[in-house]
């Protein structure tokens, strides 16, 4: 079987079962890009703000909602108008790592209703497969997905071997998961998306531990699907729509490059 990490974005998507896949892969295709934007800014209006300049070039808006100082459910609206205008999907880092009963509360209530309106989420495994049933109950009817943190890009990251290897088996076994947040491509059991954060072009790292590597290393060399950069692009000084089509073109140019490896 030829590797999916050789098969284009295009085809994956057609033959992928779930619903957010499917849609992220056909997004992925027309707008030629690998590209997911962590706006990590922390207020409503610097949020819509880059989300809407940065829009046209991203598959992806990763989000931290809850550092956002003045939430309300207007900018959860607005957001979603955004999504549509600019043909992009949103990504809530929410990181959960609590008992199934608690995190089904905290996915589809609380202050953020994020079930409502992030298309994916993610959550750690360290409380035992019962996080994934949680979370599915709430986000399934929805026709949401998950990703497992199989890595981090942190130094000292403890993430690492039998761990990584559980979060894989239980990918493979629950149809709610539809990928990772890790560095490479994970299984060929079935066809899982891992987006990989600590991107960057310029940078090496930064004094809290963050490690960054080239859009050519993770696309081409490690086989992930997509890349989530952040400070690379709206950091001091710097033009984050002349940045992003940078990253996207970076991005793109490495996925065509693995390709051509065939
Ligand atoms: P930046 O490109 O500015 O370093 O931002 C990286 C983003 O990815 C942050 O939002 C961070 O929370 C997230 N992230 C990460 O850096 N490493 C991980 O392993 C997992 C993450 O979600």
């Amino acid at each position: 079987m030829v590797s999916f990490s050789q098969q284009t974005y295009a085809s994956r998507g057609e033959q992928h079962a779930h619903p957010v896949a499917k849609q992220l892969f056909a997004t992925m295709e027309r707008k030629q890009s690998n590209l997911s934007l962590a706006a990590d800014v922390s207020t409503k209006s610097e949020l819509l703000e880059i989300a809407d300049k940065v829009g046209p070039y991203i598959c992806v808006l990763k989000t931290h909602i809850d550092v956002i100082s003045n939430f309300d459910q207007d900018l959860v609206v607005q957001l979603q108008a955004l999504a549509e205008k600019h043909d992009f999907l949103i990504f809530e880092d929410r990181k959960f790592a609590d008992i199934g009963n608690t995190v089904k509360l905290q996915y589809g209530g609380g202050v953020y209703r994020i079930a409502d309106w992030a298309h994916i989420t993610n959550c750690h495994v360290i409380p035992g497969e019962g996080i994934i049933q949680g979370l599915a109950e709430v986000g399934m009817p929805k026709g949401r997905g998950l990703l497992l943190l199989a890595e981090m890009s942190s130094k000292g990251m403890l993430a690492t071997g039998a761990y990584t290897d559980k979060n894989v088996d239980m990918a493979i076994r629950n149809e709610f998961v539809i990928g990772f947040i890790g560095s490479r491509r994970f299984t060929e059991e079935r066809d899982l998306i891992t987006m990989t954060p600590g991107v960057g072009l310029h940078a090496s790292g930064d004094a809290l531990g963050q490690q960054y590597r080239t859009p050519e290393h993770i696309i081409t060399e490690n086989g992930s699907d997509i890349i989530i950069v952040g400070r690379g692009i709206y950091g001091p000084g710097k033009d984050a729509v002349a940045e992003a089509q940078r990253y996207r073109e970076a991005g793109w140019n490495a996925y065509l490059k693995r390709l051509d490896q065939n």
